[in-house]
């Protein structure tokens, strides 16, 4: 099926997941054996006060393919990601690293989808804006917001991508390293900033449907002061990357 051998690493960041770490954690598995691909899993958790470390750790003495790395306090989604990436990169059997969110808005039924494409790119991203893509559980506020970002983000940076904000990637080996070599923000702009420098340095991005569902409803966080923040982050992040480019 593929060109090469495929050996997928996953990183999964956690903070106070202990509701669906578990059952994610069955379920990558699950849908992994169904399509015969090798794989481990690395969650990087923020000590979270529920307690998703040590039934991470519990449930990793039982299901080898699970590893858990503990970071004493609360370090922000883009610095989890690069911690577990780091440490996939030390095993040379991996070829591929998945990330994902650990709150099943990234659903394991989309594996196959994103994987069939990784002969054709160096990065799949989990697009909810492409054919086949959606939303479920966003209010039109949210949507609107995610919508602006990302027409920002593709117009400010002449991108050919409709979803850059998604955790929901496969990285080539190669990408991988790159990214951790260079991305310097730590919270959720990393996501963005890694793409990006992809994209500078000349990597290929293809984009998958995926199907994006809210963990719960209720309101969005996002308030104007911090799409302004971000519109800031956005801006920066062009004269950075030029200057690496
Ligand atoms: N280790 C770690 N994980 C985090 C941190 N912040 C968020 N996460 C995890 O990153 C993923 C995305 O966060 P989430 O709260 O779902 O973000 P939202 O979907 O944008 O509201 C989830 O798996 C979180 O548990 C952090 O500071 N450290
Ligand atoms: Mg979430």
């Amino acid at each position: 099926m593929y060109k090469k051998p495929v050996y997928v690493g996953f990183v999964i960041p956690t903070y106070n997941e202990k509701e669906n770490i578990v059952r994610l954690l069955d379920k990558i598995h699950e849908t992994m054996k169904s399509i015969g691909i090798e794989h481990r899993i690395v969650v990087v958790d923020d000590n979270s006060p529920d307690g998703t470390a040590k039934l991470v750790a519990e449930y990793s003495r039982s299901h080898n393919f699970v590893k858990i790395l503990v970071r004493p306090r609360k370090q922000g989604l883009g610095s989890a990601i690069a911690t577990g990436m780091r440490d996939l990169l030390s095993d040379p059997r991996i070829t591929h690293i998945v990330t994902m969110d650990a709150d099943f808005s990234h659903r394991p039924e989309d594996l196959p989808v994103l994987l069939r494409r990784i002969d054709s790119a160096d990065l799949v991203q989990g697009s909810r804006y492409v054919d086949g893509g959606k939303i479920v559980g966003w209010s039109f506020k949210r949507r609107l917001v995610s919508r602006v970002a990302n027409t920002l983000i593709r117009v400010v940076h002449r991108t050919n991508i409709l979803d850059h904000t998604s955790n929901y990637r496969v990285y080539s080996r190669e990408a991988a390293e790159r990214v951790v070599g260079s991305v310097s923000s730590s919270g959720y702009e990393w996501v963005i900033e890694a793409l990006l420098t992809l994209l500078y340095s000349g990597y290929t991005v293809v984009e998958a449907p995926i199907t994006f569902i809210d963990r719960t409803a209720g309101k969005s966080k996002l308030g104007l002061r911090d799409i302004a923040k971000w519109f800031i982050h956005i801006l920066s992040l062009k004269r950075k990357l030029k200057r690496t480019r």
